[in-house]
């Protein structure tokens, strides 16, 4: 071999060792297909019921600091009583869930009918869940508990084949890059000429490469769902710029409209435009109609707030929250239902109750929910209304005291039953053509929502 070739083999094995030779290509996934959207989405939209788990070291005084209870969210407790960074650091050595056990937690949303669980990697105070490397301020090095509870998670959500999901905030009192400059008026981000001339860096150097460990270390991450994307200091550019980051590590992530600046308030629908994100995000409230062609889920909590509180205690009762998921299964959204763990680590009795009540609903009439079509016609004064295949289910709330049951604009039907009676014994039922009209059993099989199949040939 002439001298020439061996310095050109060298180079070529040079570059092929570096992985220079074949840099991969980034993929813009802004310009993504329907088509490809949807088939991403599939697993999202046939889920239909999520668990949201807001938990951090906001459960430590659980609302109440110094005697003074707050009025707001429990997980906003930093920022209502302006407690300065150096105060807030003392509730980590006080951090030591001994109760937690990941088993136990993802049992409690597998039994409740729930087929994903998003939890706050890292929420407003910047204080995160898992070993990472790149602060301190997180549960290895600031706690006593050391235990990477994300990956605790993770495994167990892998075990029993429910999808996993991180919350993680992008505005940050802590971080010296964001919004920690204000302290303890961490509030001045509502005035839009206070930005922190760091952010950038902290979104490059902090944020960009936490949310690589957070895809890389926790095995098959489903979403990633930001939030605190209001901040004047995080710019569209860059949310843009992170969902095409994250999409090209996790080419079927599937990431909230939070990761861009398009969101209008607690509605949680983007304005017009050309934003990033997979689905709208509707905080403490479910859009009164259906959004067709929108991806959408809406967050709710149980009581009022999301991070624990000691003395929230305003509880919304199953009946309504099962009905609610109905609701937004008819309109074509998911449900994500929150849960606020103790700081020892317990999710607290009457949402492990209320979410039993679910499963066990859920069990009967799963079929009505999950995978299901949003409602094809305007919703009905008595229920609600979803469809898969050749089946429309017919959630009825108000059973009539004279057991007609009128149902406009349907038609078309061939035979209708009650899902829970395993008989399915026929109901009868008339067909104008511009509607149905169904006799039912005098007594409401169950109370909370009885769903009459209705089923075409
Ligand atoms: O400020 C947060 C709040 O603490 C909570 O995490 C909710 C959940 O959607 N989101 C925020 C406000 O939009």
């Amino acid at each position: 071999m002439n001298p020439k070739t061996i310095i050109t083999l060298v180079i070529i094995s040079l570059l092929l060792m570096s992985g220079c030779s074949h840099p991969r290509p980034q993929v813009n996934y802004l310009n993504e297909s329907e088509e490809e959207k949807k088939a991403r989405m599939a697993w999202w939209d046939d889920a239909k019921f999520g668990m949201f788990i807001h938990w951090g070291l906001y459960a430590v005084p659980a609302g109440e600091y110094k005697g003074e209870k707050i009025e707001g969210i429990g997980e906003w407790i930093m920022n209502s009583l302006r407690i300065p960074i150096s105060e807030y650091e003392e509730f980590a050595p006080q951090f030591n869930p001994v109760k937690f056990d990941a088993d136990e937690w993802v049992s409690i949303a597998k039994q409740a009918g729930m087929n994903y669980i998003i939890i706050t990697s890292k929420h407003h105070d910047g204080f995160c869940l898992w070993d990472t490397e790149y602060t301190d301020w997180n549960i290895m090095e600031a706690t006593p508990f050391r235990r990477d509870i994300l990956k605790e998670l993770a495994d167990a959500c892998e075990k029993e084949g429910i999808k996993l999901g991180f919350y993680y905030s992008i505005m940050d009192w802590h971080h010296p890059d964001a919004q920690a400059i204000f302290e303890p008026e961490y509030n001045q981000w509502r005035d839009s000429e206070n930005v922190n001339p760091n952010f950038p860096r902290y979104v490059d150097e902090f944020m960009k490469p936490q949310l690589k460990e957070l895809l890389t270390g926790y095995g098959d991450i489903g979403v990633l769902w930001f939030d605190g994307e209001w901040i004047p200091d995080y710019t569209s550019e860059m949310g843009r710029d992170i969902y095409n980051y994250l999409r090209n590590i996790k080419p079927d992530l599937i990431i909230n409209n939070r990761v861009d600046k398009g969101r209008q308030g607690m509605e949680g629908m983007d304005a017009e435009g050309d934003f990033a994100g997979d689905f709208g995000t509707p905080e403490k409230q479910i859009p009164a109609t259906g959004m067709p062609g929108l991806k959408w889920e809406s967050c709710l909590t149980m009581n009022d707030t999301w991070g624990y509180k000691h003395f929230d205690h305003n509880w919304k009762s199953s009946t309504t929250l099962i009905r609610n998921l109905i609701d937004i299964a008819s309109k074509g959204g998911n449900l994500l239902l929150n849960v606020g763990p103790t700081a020892e680590g317990i999710i607290p009795e009457p949402s492990v109750e209320r979410l039993k009540t679910m499963g066990e609903w859920l069990n009967v009439n799963g079929e009505s929910v999950y995978g299901v079509d949003p409602s094809p016609v305007d919703r009905p004064d008595w229920g609600r209304y979803t469809v898969r295949d050749n089946r429309i289910f017919a959630h009825v709330f108000d059973w009539p005291a004279d057991g007609k049951l009128s149902l406009q604009d349907i038609n078309g039907i061939d035979r209708a039953w009650v899902l829970s009676d395993p008989g399915r014994s026929s109901l009868t039922f008339e067909d104008n053509g511009a509607g149905v009209s169904l006799q039912l059993p005098a007594n409401a099989p169950d109370t909370v929502a009885t769903v009459i199949v209705l089923e075409k040939n």
